[in-house]
């Protein structure tokens, strides 16, 4: 009985050491502890001993349960032990392992010149409107001084979608709208960027999509003067507080007088190059003085008020400002280009 014993408990600590995970040492329990373990069919079979032997085997039993009893409650605070060191391994987290980076997009280079622009003028107590790409003929021409079979009409050659409705040719259709909902009040002070169309074949300066920002001001006693005063401001704003100016006399059946505003050039500085044609000067816009049909037109009495207007292609300036050579480097998407512009990378 005592050799049984002693193998049993060799056996079972054997076998007990080689267990690896909760599962096996609880088959491991049932086993050596359990109902129908050996130890137990042991301790049965104690009623066929004689009185003397019964408390000596009855001790060496109990000795052998409560050894496997131990050695599977420190073999079970172990395996709980190495499954959470291996939790605690495997669930690290290493906080200095920097973050990982997301590609952040960024406005772009023509989005960010228009509102560069818009800034300069909102700076001056302008209000920015913007307006539908769908106008009338009424609104695109007819209120600006340009009655049908006018040759300026040819000029721009147009979308129609019907015999009245057309993809407007500049932005003045909305400014003529903002004088019709702020009469008689005065002073009108606004610009109007967006997108505007003509039936243009593309090319390297041509676009049959392109974007316009246009000036008005009405008030009594707006003068040349203060168109000049304006633009040069605009224009130092724009590119560089050293910038010189100039007016050209210019024709726009919307203006009188009209002109042509021309900065000095940005790539020679005026000794004249490939840039300027030998000039020294870069047109960036044109501007007069409101015609007098168009205020009268909209509700404003020429002979009391008076306007100055002007109108640029944000395409221009950004192509002048950033060296753009070809206009369809802007609406191509290329991210060569458009990440020359990426002021977050
Ligand atoms: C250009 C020059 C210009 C205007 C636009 C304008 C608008 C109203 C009344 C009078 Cl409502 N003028 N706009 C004036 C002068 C020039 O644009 O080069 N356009 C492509």
């Amino acid at each position: 009985m005592e050799s049984t014993l002693q193998t049993l408990r060799h056996k079972a600590f054997e076998e007990l050491r080689s267990l690896q995970d909760v599962r096996a040492l609880d088959d491991w329990r049932v086993q050596y502890l359990g109902k129908k373990s050996e130890l137990t069919q042991i301790s049965r079979q104690m009623g066929a001993l004689s009185p003397e032997e019964r408390p000596v085997v009855g001790e060496k039993v109990n000795e052998a349960r409560g050894a496997l009893q131990r050695a599977y409650e420190e073999m079970q605070a172990e395996l709980a032990q190495r499954e959470l060191n291996r939790r605690f391994a495997e669930e690290t987290i290493d906080v200095t392992v920097p973050g990982r980076r997301h590609a952040r997009g960024s406005m772009h280079p023509l989005t960010q010149i228009i509102q560069e622009i818009e800034e300069v003028f909102l700076g001056m107590g302008y209000e920015v409107v913007e307006g539908p790409e769908i106008e009338t003929d009424e609104y695109n021409f007819e209120k600006l001084n340009l009655p049908k079979h006018h040759p300026a009409r040819d000029m721009q050659d147009t979308f129609y979608l019907t015999e009245t409705l057309l993809l407007r040719t500049q932005t003045s259709p909305m400014q003529v709208r903002t004088m019709e909902r702020m009469r008689p009040h005065v002073p009108v002070k606004v610009i109007v960027p967006g997108k505007v169309y003509r039936r243009d074949e593309d090319d390297a300066t041509h676009s049959h999509m392109f974007h316009q920002i246009e000036g008005l001001v009405v008030d009594e006693g707006v003068r040349m003067s203060d168109l000049k005063g304006t633009l040069e401001h605009f224009a130092r704003a724009i590119f560089g507080a050293n910038q010189s100016v100039r007016l050209r006399p210019s024709f726009f059946p919307f203006t009188e007088p009209s002109a042509e505003l021309d900065i000095r050039c940005t790539n020679c500085g005026g000794s004249g190059c490939r840039m300027c044609k030998g000039t020294g000067w870069l047109e960036i816009l044109g501007c007069g003085m409101v015609h007098p049909k168009v205020l009268d037109g909209a509700g404003y009495d020429s002979r009391r008020y008076s306007g100055f207007a002007f109108g640029m292609g944000p395409e221009r300036i950004a192509m002048l400002k950033y060296g753009i050579e070809d206009i369809r480097l802007l609406y191509q998407n290329d991210l060569r280009l458009l990440r020359q512009f990426n002021r977050v990378l």
